[in-house]
């Protein structure tokens, strides 16, 4: 799946504490091609619709208010396997077992508060796509050096 794609987003934390840069730095340098980019305050329904499953669990209306707390920078990165690939770069969910070298292990101490979020399987991540950005927001270039990563 060299075109597969998944949505990642930083976090209203993670862009106070101003750590976007070198979010988007990793996946840069871990070979993704960025596809979408948008920052914005989520409208509630979104993050009902994305965070649709969790929505009888304990912690969702603290979930909902941390998520429209501020503006969060939403993207859509493509490559072979990136949902994966993606997650493992993130690390685990929550904070105190991410691993230091993850991006929630090094950026993140509270589940709470992790910082990033990515899908976490390709048809999820469509379904994701699809809800944060319209098909004409996505954008469809040739990376120079794709014949290289790619045969
Ligand atoms: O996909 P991922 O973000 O790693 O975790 P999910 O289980 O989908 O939960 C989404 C989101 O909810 C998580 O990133 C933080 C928050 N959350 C929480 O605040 N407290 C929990 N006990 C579990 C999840
Ligand atoms: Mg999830």
């Amino acid at each position: 799946q060299v075109q597969e794609r998944t949505l990642i987003a930083v976090k209203p934390d993670g862009v106070q504490r101003r750590v976007v840069g070198d979010i988007i730095k990793r996946f840069e340098q871990r070979g993704f091609k960025l596809v979408g980019m948008k920052m914005l305050q989520a409208p509630e329904s979104v993050l009902a619709d994305h965070y649709h499953d969790l929505r009888r669990k304990p912690f969702y209306p603290a979930l909902i208010r941390y998520m429209s707390s501020g503006p969060l920078v939403a993207m859509v990165w493509e490559g072979y396997n990136v949902v994966r690939t993606s997650r493992a770069m993130v690390g685990e969910t929550d904070s105190v077992e991410a691993k230091p070298g993850t991006i929630r292990g090094d950026f993140s101490f509270h589940i709470s508060r992790n910082v990033i979020h990515a899908s976490d399987s390709v048809e999820v991540a469509q379904k994701e796509i699809s809800l944060w950005f319209r098909s004409s927001e996505l954008v469809d270039w040739e990376c120079c050096d794709h014949s290289n990563l790619y045969q």
